[in-house]
């Protein structure tokens, strides 16, 4: 039978390269975002090439009461959620503490830590009930070391960090694994989106080197999925190998 992943900003990025990734290994896949228009060409493209079956979720994950809705409306052969993938989340702005914008600040702790927090605790029950899933975190080196006007972005990401142990401590009982994946820059529309489509902006970020491709990411989120039940990589840092850190990259 296959396994079921439960993936969220699957419109983009590590998202939509991690539900290829798994739709390829024959998973099926719930595929989640705002963009409903991209998820239903998503769903069309991977149940046409691989032949699995895909369920759509729009919405948006600040939104408490629609996250519990949504996830609360799924068909109960859609609640078998086997792996979640906490992926949905955002940078915005690039500024210095005393100068950024707080609405910006807002909507990243709104989308990063509380989003993650919400489709947690509502996809939590379908797995507590099977005892038995998987929740997969992207953190981001961001987390790891806070660098140069990323404050509140880092903030958020240190706080995915952290809440992962939490969780990992706390859903053991449950036969729940946690793992936090921690990527350094890859090449996605997540610089368009925190730079807010300024292109020039946005491409000077990976000028001068080979950054990781959302595909590269995706492929480790698999791997992390794919490991036997007893075995769970708990935390994993992954950069392109010009990066050194969250802060220091060689363009040479
Ligand atoms: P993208 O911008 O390409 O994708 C982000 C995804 O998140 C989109 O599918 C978007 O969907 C979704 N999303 C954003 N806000 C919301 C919301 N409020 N509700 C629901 N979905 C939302 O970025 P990446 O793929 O690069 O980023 C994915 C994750 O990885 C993020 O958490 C990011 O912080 C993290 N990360 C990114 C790195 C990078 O260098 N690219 C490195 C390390 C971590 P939609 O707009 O349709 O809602
Ligand atoms: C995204 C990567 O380097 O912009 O988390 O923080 S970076």
């Amino acid at each position: 039978m296959s396994k079921l992943v439960f993936i969220t900003g699957a419109t983009s990025g590590f998202g939509k390269a991690a539900a290829e990734v798994f739709a390829a290994n024959n998973w099926n896949v719930i595929i989640t975002g705002r963009r409903a228009d991209r998820l239903q060409s998503i769903k069309t493209e991977l149940e046409t090439t691989y032949g699995i079956s895909v369920y759509t979720l729009a919405f948006d994950v600040q939104q408490k009461e629609a996250v519990f809705a949504t996830v609360q409306s799924l068909p109960e052969n859609w609640q078998t959620i086997d792996v979640l993938v906490n992926n949905a989340g955002l940078a915005l702005g690039r500024d210095n503490f005393d100068e950024a914008v707080m609405s910006d600040w807002e909507t990243m702790i709104d989308t990063n830590i509380k989003g993650l927090l919400y489709v947690s605790r509502a996809v939590l029950p379908y797995m507590t009930k099977r005892k038995q899933g998987h929740i997969i975190n992207l953190g981001s080196t961001a987390g790891k070391e806070a660098y140069e006007k990323g404050n509140v972005y880092c903030g958020s990401k240190a706080a995915v960090d952290s809440i992962s142990k939490g969780m990992r401590i706390d859903l053991l009982p449950h036969h729940i694994k946690v793992t936090a994946i921690h990527p350094g820059a890859a090449e996605t529309e997540f610089s368009m989106i925190r730079f807010k489509g300024d292109e020039s902006k946005a491409a000077a970020v990976y000028a001068g080197y080979m950054p990781l491709s959302a595909k590269d990411v995706a492929d480790v989120i698999y791997y992390c999925a794919s490991l036997p039940a007893h075995v769970c990589i708990n935390d994993l840092v992954l950069t392109c190998t010009a990066q050194a850190n969250s802060f220091y990259t060689y363009k040479g």
